[in-house]
Formats: structure tokens, sequence, C-alpha cells
């Protein structure tokens, strides 16, 4: 039967229609393909680039081939035309080797652009103009065709392009906390991508997205499970299913890792113990390594949490973190796996500053890791919070290889329900100068691999992908992970060139659009540090889920996990004094950073109740008392998320309908959580202060006993 529509139905479609093709819902990412608008620049990159020449077949260029295909298709709306031998205005795409070029790129030239490295030039080849995508391997060539398509999204193609790109860093990774039901640990945006039941019969379209958007920012590394590791990943049942993951991410330069539980030889291997130095456990080791290469045989290898948060590891013992990496790079080396062994490590004892003991720990065994071992070390010496100085290890070892981990997932900066662009964080760190080798010595040099012989770099982020259908939940937390990937291949990298880049391949090109949206982006990070945690403060969210404000925090499981441990508001004064009088732990950084820290005078105010104990009534820079300062911030706080709220509002005639909205009712949800934090915050402080809050800001409309009852889920 034809169904029969009514009039007045059709005349609704007809109106909707224009909204449908507005609508994104936000899967493509950053690989956002749509049509240029402009029409001269539309005319001008159709006739500067119509055709291809391609040598090589493999699945990587394969890749790189529809690649540039879908890019063109959607941002020019035509085909471009594979050709047999090059003419005019086509794009080459050829590896060092290949006669075609020429001679055109010298051999220097090659050596310096490694295994993935790229050049995109223009060039004339038997006197036809064409762009040259050049690089000694498939995947250089790769990555050269993303950057070259970044570059039409951007509209940024001059007529002459001589780009060379080489990554800074060897491992650029993703740590997946993702369990085998399904779940993610500190995930906000769904469940699991990996689906352990369907695989490895089934692959999900999806896990080639993954792929393809990680190889556009050169992501080269993924460690798919949590660190809190359930040794079953070991077993031959999932190996084969991560056999398959690995067959699909292979040709986009994605190696697969995983997260092992020390005790995988006892509980797998029934053997009576773990330890380290026991041959059995050596043995057990190096043929579970044999059994995954010969599955996968470029396997990029184990990250381990041990003797942390009650993991286990060689300290169970009586052996050192040493000895327990060893033990598992000697069974991935002769296969060229790797460990990344996490200095994420610290105990309950409320006498020792949590602060210390990543460094007390690992200090000492600098020089003790074997060569294809990584000490993964947190930005911060504590666990990922708004404002954290760099973590003292970074230029304290300098002979062991090390690398930098982020977290790209918003545990503490409002789940993925608060515009958070955390670029600028990440920045800040890799800015920081360590004084290591003096003035200058920043942590991006020091993971870069300046200062240290050793040869293996890193940066690894912890996901906030989920299987949500926009993969990370709010639309701009996608940016989080684009800014990962981009750091890592280049840390000095600015925020404000990814946020460009990012918004013009996301959203739009229009300068309107363009200019308070990165504005927006660039601010937000220090807004929330302004409503959360100003002036240093630190950890004191709410117990356990760590979202929404909990400075009350005063029973915990272990002492180290109360807010008051961290805030140690009194009726002097707030912050933890960590200078040479108090926890010492000032004396971790090198000399010139340790005075500057040490001094109340001369430490940063953004730190300053990271490292002291101040009074209320200190006269900050501004000349304010600190009580009122800290009010400011709170206030300030609050004030920006609603300006970004109307720079948003402005914006509807830009983008599609569906995103404009989801990004509207989120900044909403985020204007009120950061009420709740301002409110909390201030008024649970005024308890120890004494003081009003100063007289022209408004007053919390509720007692703090409600923000206490208040659970935000
Ligand atoms: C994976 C913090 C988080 C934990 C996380 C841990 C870690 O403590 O709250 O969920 O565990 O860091 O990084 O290992």
């Amino acid at each position: 039967m034809t169904p029969k529509f009514s009039r007045g139905f059709l005349f609704i479609l007809i109106l909707l229609i224009p909204l449908c093709l507005k609508a994104n819902d936000g899967y493509d990412l950053w690989l956002n393909y749509r049509k240029i608008e402009n029409k001269t620049l539309l005319d001008k990159y159709s006739k500067a680039f119509n055709s291809y020449y391609i040598t090589g077949n493999s699945e990587t260029l394969k890749a790189a081939e529809n690649e540039l295909k879908r890019a063109f298709s959607g941002l020019l709306g035509t085909k471009p035309k594979v050709l047999n031998s090059i003419t005019n205005n086509c794009i080459v795409l050829a590896t060092k080797n290949e006669s075609v070029l020429n001679g055109q790129i010298s051999a220097k030239e090659y050596e310096v652009l490694g295994k993935e490295g790229f050049i995109i030039r223009s060039v004339k080849i038997n006197s036809k103009t064409c762009t040259l995508i050049t690089a000694n391997t498939d995947i250089g060539i790769l990555y050269g065709v993303f950057h070259f398509i970044k570059l039409i999204q951007t509209q940024q193609i001059n007529n002459k392009l001589t780009i060379t790109e080489t990554p800074k860093l060897n491992i650029r990774a993703l740590n997946h906390w993702d369990n085998l039901d399904g779940s993610i640990e500190r995930g906000y945006a769904g469940n699991s991508l990996w689906k352990w039941d369907e695989l490895p019969n089934t692959v999900d379209k999806r896990y080639i997205d993954y792929a393809r958007a990680n190889a556009s920012v050169g992501i080269n590394a993924t460690v798919l499970n949590n660190v809190n590791s359930n040794p079953k990943i070991l077993t031959k049942s999932y190996l084969e299913k991560i056999k398959t993951l690995a067959d699909v991410f292979r040709p986009y330069g994605l190696k697969v890792y995983l997260s092992v539980s020390f005790t995988s030889p006892i509980k797998l291997g029934g053997l009576p113990t773990a330890d380290p130095l026991n041959s059995q456990v050596i043995d057990w080791w190096e043929a579970k390594a044999k059994e995954i290469y010969t599955l996968i045989p470029d396997f990029g290898g184990f990250l381990v949490k041990a003797n942390s948060e009650g993991q286990p590891g060689p300290q169970d013992y009586g052996r050192t973190h040493a000895d327990g990496a060893n033990m598992l790079a000697q069974a991935l080396e002769p296969h060229k796996g790797v460990v990344m062994w996490r200095a994420f490590v610290y105990n309950s004892d409320p006498e020792e500053d949590r602060v210390l003991q990543a460094y007390n720990s690992f200090k000492p065994l600098d020089g003790q890791f074997k060569d294809n071992v990584l000490v993964q070390i947190k930005n911060g010496p504590i666990d990922f919070q708004p404002r954290e100085p760099f973590s003292p290890l970074f230029g304290a070892m300098p002979n062991t290889s090390l690398m930098m981990e982020f977290q790209i997932t918003q545990e503490y900066l409002g789940f993925s329900n608060h515009l958070v662009f955390l670029s600028t964080l990440y920045e800040e760190t890799l800015d920081s100068d360590t004084y290591a080798k003096g003035k200058g010595s920043t942590v991006a040099n020091v993971i870069e691999g300046k200062y240290s012989s050793n040869k293996l770099t890193g940066m690894a982020g912890v996901s906030n992908i989920g299987n949500s259908r926009n993969w990370c939940g709010h639309p701009f937390a996608q940016s989080n992970w684009y800014s990962l990937g981009r750091l890592a291949w280049n840390p000095e990298t600015s925020s404000e060139s990814i946020a460009d880049d990012w918004i013009r391949m996301t959203f739009s090109n229009d300068k309107e659009f363009i200019a308070p949206v990165k504005k927006m982006m660039l601010e937000s990070r220090e807004t929330t540090v302004d409503y959360m945690t100003p002036l240093g403060l630190n950890h004191i969210m709410a117990y356990d889920t760590h979202r929404g404000p909990g400075p009350w925090v005063d029973t915990a499981a272990q002492p180290n996990w109360k807010s008051t441990y961290y805030h140690r508001a009194d009726s002097i004064g707030i912050g933890f004094d960590r200078t040479t009088s108090g926890s010492n732990a000032v004396s971790q950084y090198f000399p010139a950073v340790r005075d500057t820290f040490n001094s109340i005078e001369t430490c940063p105010e953004n730190l300053l109740l990271w490292f002291h104990h101040v009074s209320w009534k200190h006269k900050m820079k501004s000349g304010k008392t600190l009580w009122d300062e800290m009010c400011k911030h709170y206030y300030n706080g609050v004030d920006k998320v609603r300006k970004m709220q109307s720079s948003w509002n402005k914006l509807k005639s830009f983008i599609d309908e569906e995103r404009f909205v989801k990004v509207k009712q989120l900044l909403e949800e985020q204007q009120e959580e950061a009420v709740i934090w301002r409110n909390s915050c201030v008024l649970y402080f005024q308890t120890f202060s004494k003081m009003p809050i100063p007289g022209e800001l408004e007053r919390p409309e509720k007692p703090l006993s409600y923000y206490i009852d208040l659970k935000i889920e």
C-alpha cells in the first residue's frame, strides 16, 4: 500500500529539509570535509588539484588515496583523476626511491624525515607543475596527505608549498582506560569502542574511523585497556581479538599496546609468584611475548601501573620498579617492543606529602632502566588537577627515557559537560622551565630527549573517547584529543594555532566565527581553574567521583584522598606548606625553580596555595587580601562562563543547528555548576576566614549545608 501523506505533513517536511541538511552529529570530528563555500577559493583549489599520481599499492597508500578522494569529494565536490603519468596540476604521492621523483629531494632531506616525516612541495617534474607529497615510508605519505588535506580544509594553501614535517616524539599514544566489561574508568562519552563480544570476527567500521582520526594527527600508538588491568587481556582468546584490531589499525600506522597486570603469571600461568627475578616468571613473560608477536608482529609493548593504588608490582617481592620494568623489557626486547612504566605512585602515609612520592621513588633509579623502557610521568606531581606545577621528575632523570602522561578525559575538569580546551594546560606544562641544564630547559625539551642519551621519547594522553556518536561527549572535547596528537607530534606547537586549525576543520573558516570561538577556547581552562581551584588550590572535588565541589571532604579510605589534606584551611589561612620549612617539596626542583617557588614573594600566584600556607589577610599583587582575591577568582570564573554563553549565542547562524544547540545546552549546565562550585567554595572557606564576601559581589542563594548535600551526577 502506498503511504499517503497529508499536505500539512509534507509542508513540515519541506521546512525540515534545510535543517536536516545542516545537521551534524559530530561523528566526522575534524575530518569534516564539507564543501568550500568561497567560490573563488573553490575554483582555485579545484583547478590546482584535479588529479593524482601514485606509486605503490600498500594498504597504507590505499588509505592515503581513499582519504584524498574522500576529501576532494567533500571539500571540492570533485573526483580526482588517477593518472598513469604526471601531468600539470596533479598531486604526486611517492616514496623516496621512486624513479619518477627525478632527484627532486636530496638524500640529506630524506635523512631528516626519518620513518614518519614527510615533505609537501610544489615542484616541476618533467616540466609539469605539481604538488609532491613524499616520505621515506608509506606512513609518512599518509601523514603528508592528512596534512595536505588540512591545508585545504583550513584554506591555507599558498602558491608555493614548502613543508617539511617530522615528529619530535617517537611514541604518540592514547591510553584507553577501557575495561573488558565495556565500561571506561573515568570515561564520560559512553562505553568502550572495543566490542570484545563481537571480536575477532566482526569488525565495526568505527575502528577504521578511529584509526583514521588518529593518523590524521599523527597518533601512532593505542593502549587498548585500563592501567588497572584485568589479567584476562593476555589470554589467547583476547589476544586473537586484539590481533583483529591491530590488523585494522596497521595501515594507519597505529600500533597496539596493552596494559598488563604484574601478577599475570600467577593469575593466568598458575605460578606461585610474580617476582621479577624468578626464572619461571621470566620464562612466562618471554613465552607470552612470543605468543603475542606471533599474532601481532608489530605489537608495541606494555604499559604498567605497578605498586600504585592497590595494583600489584615488584615491590611486593622486595624488588624495585626498575627490576620489574626491566624484566618485562627483556621479554619484549627481541621483538623490538617497549615498556611504558608509570611513575604514578604514592602511598597512604599521611606523614609523607603525596607530592614528594613519585620523585622519591623514581629519582634514585635513574640509569637503571633498560633502553626499551620509558618512565611515563603524569604532568604534575598529584593527579591531573586543573592546575599543577610540572612534575619535578622532568629533568631529574637524565639517564632514563621519560615520557609525558596528560589526561584528555576530564576527570577533574567537569567531565564531558564542561567546555575546557586542555591544550593550554598541556602547553603550560610543556613550556615550563625545569632549569635542568640552565635557563630554557623546558619540559618539552626534556621529553624530546634533548638532555639525555636515551633515544626513546613519547607522550600519552588518557583518552576521552567512548562509543557516543560524537566520540567525546562534548563537541569541544574533540579538540582535546586533537590537541594531544598535535602536541605529541610537536610539543612546541602553540595552542592558538591548534585551536585555529581545529575550529576551521571542525566548524567553519569564517573569521567572524573563528575569533570568538578561539577566545572561548583559549580562556576556558583558566576559567575552570577560577571557578574550581584558583590560586594553586587542588584536589577539592567531590569524593571519588571527582565531579563537583567537595572542599569539605574529610573522611576517605586513605588520608591523602581527603580534600582537607590538600587545602589545609584553618583560622589563620589556607594552602599546603611545601617550602623548605614545610614538606620541602620545592627542593625536588632545580635551584632556580626551587627558590622561585619557595618564596611567597616570587611564587607565581596561580600556584601560591600549592606551595604555601598563606594568611587570609596576606596582601596579594593586586593589593587585595588573599580572601578577597580568592573570592574574585571564584566570581570571575562564573562571569567568564556567562561570557562564553553570550559569545556562543551569537554564533547560531554560522554552524549546524545540532552542534549549536548541544553546546548551548552544555554551556548552560556548565554555568549552573560553576555557580555551585563558586558558592560551595566561598561559603566553605568563609567558615575559616570569617571574612565577608566583598561588597559588590552577588551572594550565594543557599546556605553551605545545601551545597554539602548536593550531588552532581
Ligand atoms: C586508572 C586517579 C584516578 C584513577 C586512575 C588513576 C591512575 O587516581 O582517579 O581512576 O586509575 O588516577 O592514573 O592510575
